[in-house]
């Protein structure tokens, strides 16, 4: 025998890599200790160290990314400035500094035999991510199965490729190991399919439409039964009851409708308002509606951008098309081109909508209002949860047992009490119904994107 040793280090993509923990080697032969070898797996503290120095260059990169992304989705540059390239790195170092404070598990088994429960990362996880928010629905899913110790794929939007593709650069200069992060932008059909097909990825986590959605199920029942946690949008009704602080509900509804131009998968769309305060709620929304000036994303001023793309807008301006025939436009319904070329809408309020109409079902996705009115809080109720979505709901009233019965009866993944839009990477976000059973933030995720493994020692 020339060697009794093991290699002790690893060569990665042509480089010797020392590890960070080692495992016992044995040889059959005679059952002797060989020594130890890498365990090619980052120590939660390295782990750690890496994903905060990632986050760190997400700010110290703010102004390139928010450029970026403003330039792809046309939302106003002060909003990706102020809003998603600061939550990309908060969410980045909320999982970080999880990563070494959160704690396995011991079962209670009895005195015979002690049963650990330890988190094992899943492998290789691909997130496939829309336009609305590319850098913010990225990091809900790259963060926390980056921490659990997955490699991770994303696949961004057509529309909206750039931030993720810095990102990518970010997460090597950080010291991401090779391999460990890549983003592939491409089409849907095309990448998005090959990824929903490989047979070596473990999970897709998926933000998107109802039917791509589906889609991914399927394309996972037909090659290797990967896991699939998917979030499809939302029809979010606000309650306003008589009891109502009107002037609070207003402005919530005008900022939940018309931020990111109704871009948003939890937009406050659907408004539901008892008849006895109708006419004096739709006054002061549609009062707001006229302050949301439409402009050109890159105008320091500007609250309302573009629309994604012309495919968007036209989908919008079906939509605007069918309300012009069917309901009362209180404010707005034009089609508007304050930077020529581009694709904007005006703020728009419907009025005497049906709740079982196509405009107070289906997802418009733009900045586009329907109200629906109802008798009394039973009905309003009713009518809220009368949707093939369960994303998000809000109910505005003064009185507390009311806020609470409705709450309850609220059918939603999260629902807010005489507030909207209240979000934080603490909390759990996703719903049931066709928006899909996925849920992203909180320690939740965590487990979202790692298996249990159980381990038995006899005592
Ligand atoms: O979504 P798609 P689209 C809703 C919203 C919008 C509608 C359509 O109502 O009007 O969906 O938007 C990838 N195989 N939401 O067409 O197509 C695609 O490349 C595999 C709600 O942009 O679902 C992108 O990365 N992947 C929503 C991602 O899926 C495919 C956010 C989302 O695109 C694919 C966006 C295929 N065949 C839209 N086709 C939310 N929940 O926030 C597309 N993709």
């Amino acid at each position: 025998m020339t060697s009794t040793s093991p290699p002790t280090s690893l060569l990665i993509d042509g480089v010797e890599v020392t590890p960070d923990a080692t495992m016992p080697a044995y040889t059959p032969r005679d059952g002797s200790l060989l020594g130890h070898v890498p365990l090619a797996r980052l120590a939660p503290a390295a782990r750690k160290a890496v994903l905060l120095r990632f986050a760190a260059l997400v700010r110290e990169h703010t102004e390139e990314l928010a450029l970026a992304e403003t330039l792809d989705t046309g939302k106003p540059i002060r909003e990706s400035r102020q809003v998603d390239v600061p939550t990309c790195a908060d969410v980045l170092t909320w999982y970080a500094e999880a990563i070494d404070k959160h704690y396995d598990l011991i079962a209670p088994t009895g005195p015979g035999a002690l049963a650990t429960i330890t988190r094992r990362p899943l492998g290789v996880v691909a997130a496939v991510v829309p336009w609305n928010y590319p850098l913010i629905i990225t990091a809900w899913k790259i963060a926390p199965a980056l921490a659990v110790g997955n490699s991770v794929i994303v696949k961004p939007a057509e529309q909206s490729p750039s931030s993720a593709l810095i990102l990518a650069r970010l997460a090597a200069e950080a010291g991401l190991p090779d391999g460990v992060f890549t983003v592939l932008s491409g089409d849907g059909p095309t990448t998005g399919a090959a990824l929903g097909r490989h047979p070596g990825i473990d999970k897709i986590g998926f933000t998107g439409s109802v039917e791509v959605g589906r889609l991914f199920h399927r394309y996972s029942g037909e090659s290797n039964g990967k896991a699939v946690a998917v979030e499809a949008g939302g029809k979010s009704a606000q309650v306003v009851l008589p009891d109502a602080d009107l002037d609070a509900a207003a402005s919530a509804i005008a900022w939940g409708i018309f931020y990111n131009a109704g871009q948003t998968c939890h937009a406050g769309s659907r408004v539901v308002v008892d008849r006895s305060v109708h006419d004096e709620l739709v006054g002061r929304v549609v009062d707001l509606a006229k302050t949301f000036t439409v402009g050109d994303p890159l105008a320091e001023d500007t609250v309302l951008g573009a629309i994604v793309d012309r495919t968007q807008l036209d989908r919008v301006v079906g939509y605007l098309d069918l309300a012009r025939d069917t309901v009362d436009v209180a404010f707005g319904g034009s089609v508007l081109e304050p930077v020529p070329g581009g694709t904007y809408v005006e703020p728009t309020v419907l009025d005497g909508v049906a709740n079982d109409s196509r405009l107070a079902q289906e997802e418009i996705f733009g900045p586009v209002l329907s109200v629906v009115t109802a008798d009394g809080p039973d009905e309003a109720v009713a009518l809220a949860n009368a949707t093939r979505f369960e994303l998000a709901a809000a109910v505005w009233t003064r009185d507390v047992t009311t806020a609470h019965r409705v709450a309850d009866a609220l059918r939603a993944g999260t629902v807010w009490v005489n507030t909207f839009d209240a979000a934080s990477v603490t909390t759990p976000f996703g719903g049931g119904g066709d928006t899909g059973g996925g849920r992203d933030r909180s320690l939740a995720a965590l487990d979202a994107y790692s298996a249990p493994k159980t381990t038995w020692f006899a005592l």
